[in-house]
């Protein structure tokens, strides 16, 4: 008799980055308390490196009343968790572009959000066609804790350059570290080729630090 048959891993599913694992439930995953939201006072601004070299800024209702897309993406976060299939409603990041277009020159962009979190973005990033500021999540409003009332999807990026509560974005004619960034994590966020963290950066990759 031969030797017993060892059952076969399933394989993994191809949409699974190296080093991440599927999670069940959406955790919540953030630095910081969870911001009141002030209809009444909220707005989304756009500053820094306009074409128009002045601040634009949208209400609530303004915001609203921009260009919407459903996006289909997996959400991959650096502690090593995803989940896929995921829809994102909301606006195109290419909308805030073709509404305030940035100057000549701008190369990357920062996004704000409450309580003065960010993440800086490539330009090209940030004007993807999936790069999508959310306002729902599988058909259904984000909660607060998730985002509510808008957070940032950059589905080939790991989530923490997603930033939940946005309220503004940054034009710049130059790299710039955001939060996790100027915290040891990776200028670039890519998880299909793991750049986790700032030690595994190479010239080019980011700003000087
Ligand atoms: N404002 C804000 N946005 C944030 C963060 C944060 O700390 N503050 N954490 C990021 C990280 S690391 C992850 S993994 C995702 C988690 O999103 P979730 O809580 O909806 O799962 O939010 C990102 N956006
Ligand atoms: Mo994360």
């Amino acid at each position: 008799m031969g030797q017993s048959e060892q059952e076969p891993l399933p394989p993994s599913d191809p949409r699974l980055p190296p080093g991440q694992r599927l999670q069940r439930g959406w955790p919540v995953l953030h630095y910081g308390p969870v911001p009141r939201f002030k209809p009444l006072t909220w707005d989304f601004q756009v500053f820094g490196a306009t074409a128009s070299a002045e601040k634009h800024s949208w209400d609530f209702t303004g915001f609203h009343a921009l260009p919407r897309v459903t996006v289909q993406a997996d959400f991959h976060c650096v502690t090593r968790f995803s989940m896929l299939g995921n829809d994102w409603t909301g606006v195109p990041a290419s909308a805030v572009l073709d509404q305030v277009p940035p100057a000549p020159g701008v190369t990357h962009v920062m996004v704000w959000a409450e309580y003065g979190y960010s993440a800086n973005l490539r330009l090209e990033d940030f004007a993807d066609l999936r790069t999508v500021f959310a306002t729902h999540h599988n058909g259904e409003p984000l909660t607060v804790e998730h985002g509510f009332p808008v957070r940032l999807v950059v589905p080939q990026l790991y989530a923490w350059k997603g930033p939940k509560w946005v309220r503004a974005v940054e034009y710049m004619r130059a790299d710039r570290r955001g939060f996790w960034e100027e915290r040891g994590y990776h200028n670039r966020a890519d998880p299909w080729t793991e750049k986790r963290f700032s030690y595994q950066e190479e010239p080019g990759d980011g700003p000087l630090r």
